[in-house]
């Protein structure tokens, strides 16, 4: 035990080292980044996905196909976010923002938290649950509108928040900026990800520069990053802000 929390000492103080080096240093951010602000990820234990399959609720057919379920899903949710906010973790983020030490943040969160606690520039790769459209003509709607049930106040069709279901594309100018800027990173930092979706698992091996992977378990192999500290998110930055800062 003792050999893991020194060696995660190291490690954090090496990461601190690449980023007092790197001119251009981009975060990837997962659900891991969100649930010490009391929002379950979804795929450690008790992860949305362990208790529903994504399949069944995440995706256009639902949307269609049982749209009491997609609602009931998709309002628990958002409900559940009321009581959350983004925990110190997101403010170290954007004093880094401010400070020019990171350049932009990719998120595949939908909880618009890291705006919340002050970053500018954010790629949200899958959306945003907070906003709410018609599938059919893309009408926004009230957050309201969603919640009570209504349909479209033009067509009548489906409501259903901004997030990218299983089965859609990316935002493709999002997803351009996030891979420019990742591209020419020299330095990645992921943060609370398992990186079992496609296309984001493939965004941090598109950098010429270092991949830092910061989660509080190793998913797949370790080896695949240049470095790999274990631990929860906030902690983490909250340790890498002090040398940083110091
Ligand atoms: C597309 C929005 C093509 C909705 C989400 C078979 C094989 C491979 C791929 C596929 C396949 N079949 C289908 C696919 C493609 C599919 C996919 O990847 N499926 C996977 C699951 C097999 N992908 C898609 O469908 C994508 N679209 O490919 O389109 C296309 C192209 C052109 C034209 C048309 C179509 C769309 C994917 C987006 C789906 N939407 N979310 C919503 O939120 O409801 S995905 C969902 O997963 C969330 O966005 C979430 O963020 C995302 C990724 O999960 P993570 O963030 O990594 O969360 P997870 O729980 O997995 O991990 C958290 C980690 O943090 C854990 O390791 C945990 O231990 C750690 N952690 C927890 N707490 C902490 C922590 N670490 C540190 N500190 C802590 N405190």
């Amino acid at each position: 035990m003792l050999a893991g929390k020194h060696e995660s000492r190291m490690e954090t103080a090496k990461l601190a080292s690449w980023m007092k080096q790197s001119k251009y240093t981009v975060v990837l951010t997962g659900a891991g980044m969100s649930t010490e602000s009391g929002i379950p990820d979804f795929r450690s234990e008790n992860g949305w996905w362990r208790r529903i399959d994504p399949r069944s609720v995440a995706t256009k057919e639902v949307l269609y196909a049982d749209y009491t379920l997609f609602h009931e899903f998709y309002s628990m949710r958002i409900r559940g976010l009321t009581c959350c906010k983004p925990h110190k973790g997101y403010y170290i983020l954007a004093q880094w923002e401010k400070n020019n030490i990171i350049n932009s943040i990719a998120t595949q969160n939908v909880d618009r938290f890291h705006q919340i606690a002050g970053n500018h520039k954010v790629y949200e790769l899958h959306g945003c649950i907070r906003t709410i459209r018609c599938d059919s003509c893309g009408t926004a709607h009230a957050m309201g509108d969603f919640l009570d049930g209504s349909g479209c106040t033009g067509c009548g069709g489906r409501l259903r928040p901004d997030v990218v279901l299983f089965g859609e594309a990316l935002p493709r100018d999002t997803w351009e900026k996030a891979m420019t800027d990742i591209e020419r990173a020299e330095l990645v930092i992921v943060i609370g990800t398992s990186l079992q979706v496609y296309p984001v698992n493939q965004l941090p091996f598109m950098t010429r520069g270092r991949i830092a992977y910061i989660n509080n378990e190793i998913g797949g192999d370790s080896h695949q990053f240049d470095l790999f500290i274990k631990g929860k998110a906030g902690d983490i930055l909250c340790k890498l802000d002090e040398i940083i800062t110091s």
